[in-house]
């Protein structure tokens, strides 16, 4: 199924600093104690669950992430600064894998989560750590310890937002193709989409993840046409966009007909918020245009918005639609969860 998203990252911790040999050198004084300071800590390699963040993406470009290395100790007592940490960041609901995928190392469930998945090297110990009642001038100090390198998979199954819902060929695929950078299969017969597809999408600077499931036809629920098993992909989705077909026969019907199948198939999915778009609006004369919104509005109980996948028409009010219904229940969803966890 393509609602995983992917990516295999190269990350090194920082190398510890070494520990430094040094005597004090004072004018007048005998025998200066040792004072070589210790070396610093290399910098850990750090995976976090970050809020805004919908894919892995940015992990397409960027593969190679390394800490930095601690500094050496100096003489006079002076510790090495450790190395700075990097941090990955990724979207709650990522799965830190080792590069075989098979050991899980992290699973960053909520926002602000974090795992260090390498540690850096410790730094080693200066001279002046050596000193005791039988050694006063120990000549050797501590290496720093190597960072650690490997290679992660982190995995992220991707919830899709909203998910297209419609009859077969009503331009379901197109749709997600105009508004993502998805590359869905597209035709003119029915059935084109075997697989759900997921695009991401972006208006007026907010993002959200959109499905395109397979067409429903008459008796999905009894296994007709593909079926209803896809039903299950957008079942978690914050809303539904139903894409009708105003070239067909009866735009009012079609809407109906997809209506059945969601009723029947339940898990309430009859109960989400709903956008209702009437599609292929640029194949339509005015007057078969005014009709179909006719009966779609009579089906539908509300005015269809009406756009064309192909030309871009009215496409951005869809969104927006959807957009505003996602913040809506995300907000709320956040709410819910400060509820119940009160001191996260
Ligand atoms: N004129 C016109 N044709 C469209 C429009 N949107 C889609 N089509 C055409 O309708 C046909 C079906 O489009 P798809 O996007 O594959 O339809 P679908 O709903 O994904 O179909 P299935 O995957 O089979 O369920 C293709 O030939 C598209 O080019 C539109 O806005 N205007
Ligand atoms: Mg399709």
């Amino acid at each position: 199924m393509k609602f995983l998203d992917e990516a295999k990252v190269y990350v090194r911790s920082g190398d510890g600093g070494n520990g430094c040999v040094s005597f004090r050198r004072e004018k007048f004084i005998e025998f200066g104690g040792p004072n070589g300071g210790d070396g610093g800590k290399g910098g850990d390699v750090i995976v976090e669950a970050v809020d805004g963040l919908n894919t892995l993406i940015d992990y397409r470009y960027q593969q190679h992430f390394r800490a930095k290395n601690g500094h050496a100790g100096m003489g006079k007592d002076r510790h090495g600064a450790s190395g700075a940490d990097v941090v990955l960041k990724v979207p709650a609901g990522t799965q830190v894998y080792e590069e075989e995928g098979k050991t899980l190392l992290a699973d960053l469930t909520q926002v602000g989560q974090r795992a260090v998945v390498a540690r850096g090297g410790n730094g080693g110990f200066g001279n002046a750590h050596f000193k005791s009642s039988t050694n006063r001038a120990p000549r050797h100090a501590n290496p720093g310890q190597p960072g650690e390198e490997l290679t992660i998979r982190l995995r992220l199954k991707l919830i899709a937002d909203a998910g297209i819902i419609g009859l077969p060929n009503a331009g379901k695929s197109t749709f997600l193709a105009a508004v993502s950078a998805a590359k869905p299969k597209i035709a003119d017969y029915p059935f084109t989409t075997l697989h759900p597809q997921l695009g991401v999408v972006e208006i007026d600077g907010r993002e959200f993840v959109l499905a395109d499931i397979p067409g429903l036809i008459e008796g999905a629920h009894e296994g007709t046409g593909l079926g209803d098993r896809f039903l299950g992909h957008v079942e978690r989705c914050r809303v539904l966009l139903h894409i009708v077909d105003g070239t067909i026969a009866d735009a009012g019907l079609a809407y109906k007909t997809v209506r059945a199948e969601l009723e029947a198939y339940g898990q309430g999915l009859a109960d989400k918020p709903e956008v209702v778009a009437l599609n292929k609006a640029d194949a339509l004369t005015p007057e078969q245009l005014k009709q179909q919104s006719t009966r779609l509005k009579g089906a539908a109980e509300r005015k269809p918005l009406v756009v064309s996948a192909v030309t871009g028409a009215g496409v951005a009010d869809v969104l927006r639609a959807l957009s505003r219904i996602i913040d809506r229940d995300r907000a709320r969803a956040t709410t819910a969860a400060r509820a119940w966890h009160p001191h996260s």
